[in-house]
């Protein structure tokens, strides 16, 4: 077992049953000149995660721990687009009308696309997701159970949306969630402040918050875990 200091008390895991999941730092969400600022939203805090958040991928990537990724997003028809999400907001910024990175939030576009920084690797999974939560109308579950996933340490955007929801899925279906607090981001701080607040509060209600620093520093260093190449293998 390996244990994080975190909130409420000290995040025990296996590393063997532990994934690294990425919600949705996709361009529109993430970049300036996206559909994310368009709305009138502050990009600035979100692009604030993206240095944490590429540290512990590269540790993860390392270690040989399984990286998944996400992206909110529609087919090109919106036949997967509820009329209740669809019909929502102002008209010329619904989802599948033109926008500044391509249509908004269609599978495809540039903007629905993972940014340059966290691209995935080939191999590593990317789970489409027609809602907020990674689970709904997804493999996700299936996939996990495939690789023995019991335990999730979770990044991405946005604080209170998509990672909120995906935590709240997870912990109805059995899996300890660690929330990694400067690996995820919201547009509103105070959303952000309490929205790390609500996943542990009552004795860790949907899982536990540590910083990004806290789990590297719980983690074995590459050097112990990587797999020998066939000449340091002792004859
Ligand atoms: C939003 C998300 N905020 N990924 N999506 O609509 O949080």
């Amino acid at each position: 077992m390996t244990t994080v200091p975190a909130d409420p008390y000290p995040y025990d895991f296996d590393l063997a049953s532990t994934a690294l999941l990425i919600i949705d730092m996709q361009r529109d969400f993430v970049e300036p000149g996206g559909f994310g600022e368009t709305l009138g939203n502050d990009v600035s805090h979100l692009q604030a995660v993206i240095p944490p958040l590429a540290a512990v991928l590269a540790r993860a990537r390392a270690i040989g721990m399984p990286v998944i990724h996400t992206r909110e997003g529609h087919v090109p028809d919106l036949s997967d687009c509820p009329p209740a999400k669809l019909n929502r907001g102002e008209p010329s910024l619904r989802i599948g009308a033109p926008g500044p990175k391509g249509r908004i939030l269609v599978r495809g576009e540039y903007g629905h696309d993972i940014i340059d920084d966290l691209a995935p690797l080939p191999g590593e999974l990317v789970v489409d997701k027609p809602g907020k939560g990674s689970f709904h109308g997804t493999n996700l579950g299936v996939e996990l159970a495939d690789l023995g996933v019991t335990s999730l340490v979770v990044t991405g955007v946005t604080t209170e949306v998509c990672v909120h929801t995906t935590v709240r899925e997870a912990n109805d279906r059995g899996y300890e969630c660690l929330v990694l607090s400067d690996c995820v981001g919201s547009y509103f701080p105070e959303f952000q402040r309490v929205g790390l607040q609500m996943i542990s509060a009552q004795g860790g209600i949907f899982g536990w918050v540590a910083p990004s620093s806290a789990f590297l520093a719980a983690l074995p260093s590459p050097v112990d875990t990587a797999v020998p190449s066939p000449q340091e293998v002792p004859s």
